[in-house]
């Protein structure tokens, strides 16, 4: 199927009560902050280029990002880090993402996550996470076939797409490599070799007390150039 269809399922799943519940609530109770846009309350599909090279795996949707805005890291602190760097290594055509109709166009880059819902104080349960991995599996399917690498955003990206690898029948090392901000992984599949990349995690725990600096960011962006 089409990588629209697969976006279309995505945006319409109901699988984790918990978290349907919660989207809902935050759309709900928020909504009137930002009376003039729409306001999502959904799963958050994957956004960017269709034919990346490039894979970004995150959390989960923030609250009042991409529950609110409908798209991957877009109005929200660690977007504003993100997009800025993306912009500054060329994958991104701006260094701001406000809002879904601002124009904003990525190149060579798609950005998914391992849970498509905001998790209440952005944390799923395990279970959460093993319910929401088929829609990492089938966007790693995707983006196989032009695949060279991908970037975890903190540990819980590092390991879910470690696990979905596996899952695909692709080479994992073993013991499970580590993650670490610039830790380096190379997964191989049926037809190429696949660098996994991890970076810390561009939330605001780690960007405002220094954990994480610009300069950093730009260095595990640069491991990943075809
Ligand atoms: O309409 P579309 O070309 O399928 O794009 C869907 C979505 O992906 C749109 O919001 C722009 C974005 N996108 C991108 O960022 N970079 C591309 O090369 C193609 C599409
Ligand atoms: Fe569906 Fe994933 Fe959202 Fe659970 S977290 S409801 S599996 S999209």
């Amino acid at each position: 199927p089409h990588l629209a269809e697969l976006d279309a399922r995505i945006t319409v799943c109901r699988a984790c009560p918990r978290l349907v519940t919660w989207r809902e609530e935050v759309a709900n109770k928020k909504r009137a902050s930002f009376a003039a846009q729409p306001y999502w309350g959904r799963p958050g599909a994957g956004f960017g280029d269709p034919d990346a090279r490039v894979l970004v795996v995150g959390l989960a949707p923030a609250a009042n990002g991409a529950n609110r805005t409908g798209r991957m890291f877009t109005g929200d602190r660690s977007g504003d880090w993100l997009y800025a760097a993306f912009n500054r290594a060329g994958y991104a055509g701006q260094a701001s993402s406000e809002h879904a109709g601002d124009g904003l166009e990525l190149t060579d880059l798609r950005i998914i996550a391992s849970v498509r819902c905001a998790p209440p104080d952005n944390k799923p349960t395990t279970e959460e996470r093993r319910t929401c991995a088929p829609w990492l599996d089938r966007d790693l399917q995707f983006a196989e076939p032009n695949l060279y690498s991908i970037l975890a955003l903190g540990s819980i990206g590092w390991d879910s797409t470690l696990a979905a690898a596996r899952r695909l029948g692709w080479d994992v090392p073993r013991p499970k490599p580590k993650f670490g901000h610039g830790a380096v992984a190379l997964l191989q599949n049926e037809t190429r070799q696949v660098k996994l990349v991890g970076s810390y995690h561009v939330s605001q725990q780690n960007t405002f007390t220094g954990r994480l600096t610009e300069q950093m960011l730009d260095a595990a962006i640069g491991l990943l150039a075809p």
